[in-house]
């Protein structure tokens, strides 16, 4: 079988069958396959080399779907990135992964041509002539695939920090041709389904677990810009299945539309991202008489478990290692930790990834001696096998299913006047799951207010980033170490959006 990711995504899908669904548009995989023969092309004319990074922030559309596939075919690495993200934010990615080719919307080319530094930048599409998708079109719809070993890369996902700054994730043809397989396998994916694609495809949820396991299967997506419960909810006549972060439960729940009936057409249900309430996950069987299928992973690791196919999935629980991927739980001070026994989970496999980017530091610090993957969750293993993710032993929020590093934004608050110090928590929220919270100490003389405080943060970082409050404190509480209670503020202010 081939190694080649490319090769991979368009091994099984029949040439005149579906593959991409938009409003506008249904591809079928030969015609999709000709367009990443034309945007290869296109990558090629503007000088792109097998290795090069190419940048991509851009809104969803099937445009930015072709991109990624075609950036692989071309034998380079592909590096999406959240269209929420702002010109600083951006400066970092850019400064770091040293792209080749920016990708963007016609809307954001100015401000991010202030932070480009060498690299070339492109517009997506639209805007009069001379996008990419321009290009394109007037290219051959014959390319050679670039070929590819098992270890090059593939993709560079960033992922922040404890530093406040993102590290990039290198991924490797490897780690997404096996993810994909085992998940496509395990969850039983093939040619007929119909995936309704409502996720971002700037992080791996989207682009890797949802498109790849999709396309290796044969099946075809419904590709939603945005996610919105009555699109989704309208899609399922025609859909087999749904991938989403908790958030998407909880909003379809809120929807008088999710009946069983509704659901009558669908075989499965995934979700992960972040923890799904146990309560969330009972609410939506008794409505559609369907079992949440949850699974946990991260951009280090792609998957790494996941509640059965066929056996019982538990709430609360992220399910069994996947067949190939080994997990375990360590106790800082014994070791290994007995079943029942909360610990850190840690992970080896062929899904884990090669390391940072140009960081062998921070690489050599998440690698334990025999190779295992340190992932910042605590978690503890059950008698049947069954992981719960407990808690995180990084500091991180996770809203809506993204990543906030609290370290960033007290940086960036720490910085303003009138501002002593602070810290960043999250706080349960009925949507979001967790919504981000600043806790700040002001000096006595500070005009500082709430409405101050995010306006100053509002160009700096991406909304999802941005506290959705702001509590002033005389001081942080601290304990006898010195260190900011971040677990007493949390409790404190557990309340503050119910
Ligand atoms: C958008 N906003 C958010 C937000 N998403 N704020 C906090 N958290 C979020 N996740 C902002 C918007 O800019 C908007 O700003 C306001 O909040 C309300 O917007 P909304 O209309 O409610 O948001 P919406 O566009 O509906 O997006 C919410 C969402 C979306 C949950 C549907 O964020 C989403 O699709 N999340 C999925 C993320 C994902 O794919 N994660 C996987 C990471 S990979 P304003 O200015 O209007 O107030 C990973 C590994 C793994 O974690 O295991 O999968
Ligand atoms: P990211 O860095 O965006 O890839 O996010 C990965 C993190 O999301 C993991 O380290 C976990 O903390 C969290 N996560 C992913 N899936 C789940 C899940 N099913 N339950 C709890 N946490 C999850």
């Amino acid at each position: 079988m081939a190694n080649h990711l490319f090769d991979r995504l368009f091994e099984r899908g029949r040439a005149d069958a579906p593959v991409l669904i938009t409003d506008a548009r249904t591809f079928a995989y030969a015609e999709l396959e000709r367009e990443t023969a034309r945007w290869a092309n296109a990558l090629v004319t503007l000088d792109v080399r097998p290795g090069d990074r190419i940048a991509a922030q851009v809104e969803k559309s099937a445009a930015n779907l072709i991109l990624y596939l075609a950036t692989i075919r071309a034998g380079a690495v592909f590096l999406p990135l959240n269209p929420a993200y702002t010109a600083n934010e951006m400066a970092h990615f850019i400064a770091d992964a040293e792209p080749a080719l920016v990708v963007c919307d016609p809307a954001a080319r100015k401000a991010l041509a202030t932070v480009a530094g060498a690299a070339r930048i492109e517009i997506l599409n639209g805007a009069g002539k001379g996008s990419l998708a321009d290009l394109a079109a007037a290219a051959s719809d014959r390319f050679e695939t670039v070929a590819r070993e098992p270890a090059d890369l593939a993709a560079i996902c960033y992922t922040s920090g404890t530093t406040g700054r993102s590290k990039g994730a290198m991924l490797a043809h490897g780690n997404l041709v096996s993810n994909a397989q085992t998940l496509g396998e395990l969850w039983r994916f093939t040619a007929r389904d119909v995936l309704i694609h409502a996720l971002p495809i700037y992080h791996v949820h989207g682009l890797f677990v949802a498109s790849n396991v999709l396309l290796m299967a044969g099946g075809s997506m419904i590709f939603q810009a945005r996610f919105d419960a009555g699109d989704v909810l309208s899609a399922m006549s025609r859909a087999t299945s749904l991938m989403g972060v908790p958030t998407f439960y909880t909003r379809l729940l809120e929807h008088p539309g999710l009946t069983r009936e509704a659901t009558a057409g669908m075989r499965l249900f995934i979700c992960g991202s972040a923890p799904l309430l146990a309560h969330t996950h009972q609410a939506f069987e008794q409505r559609t008489d369907h079992v949440i299928l949850e699974r946990y992973g991260m951009t280090e690791t792609g998957m790494n478990t996941s509640n059965p196919y066929d056996g019982e999935r538990i709430a609360g629980t992220v399910g069994l290692p996947l067949p190939g991927v080994c997990v375990r739980v360590r106790d800082a001070e014994t070791g290994e930790a007995a079943p029942g026994e909360i610990g850190m989970v840690e992970v080896k496999g062929p899904n884990v990834f090669a390391g940072y980017w140009r960081d062998p530091e921070n690489t050599a610090e998440t690698f334990r001696p025999d190779g295992f993957f340190v992932t910042g969750d605590l978690g503890v293993i059950d008698a049947r096998g069954y992981l719960s993710i407990v808690g995180r032993g990084k500091d991180l929020i996770i809203s809506g299913g993204l990543n906030v590093y609290p370290k960033e934004i007290e940086l960036e608050l720490d910085a303003l006047p009138g501002v002593v110090e602070s810290a960043v928590i999250g706080l349960p929220h009925a949507d979001l799951g967790e919504a981000v919270t600043a806790v700040v100490a002001v000096g006595d003389k500070t005009e500082l207010s709430e409405q101050g405080i995010l306006d100053a943060l509002a160009p700096r970082l991406a909304r999802f980033k941005q506290p959705r409050r702001v509590i002033f404190v005389a001081e942080l509480p601290r304990n006898a170490m010195g260190k900011v209670q971040k677990a007493y503020l949390r409790g404190q202010h557990q309340g503050l959006y119910s």
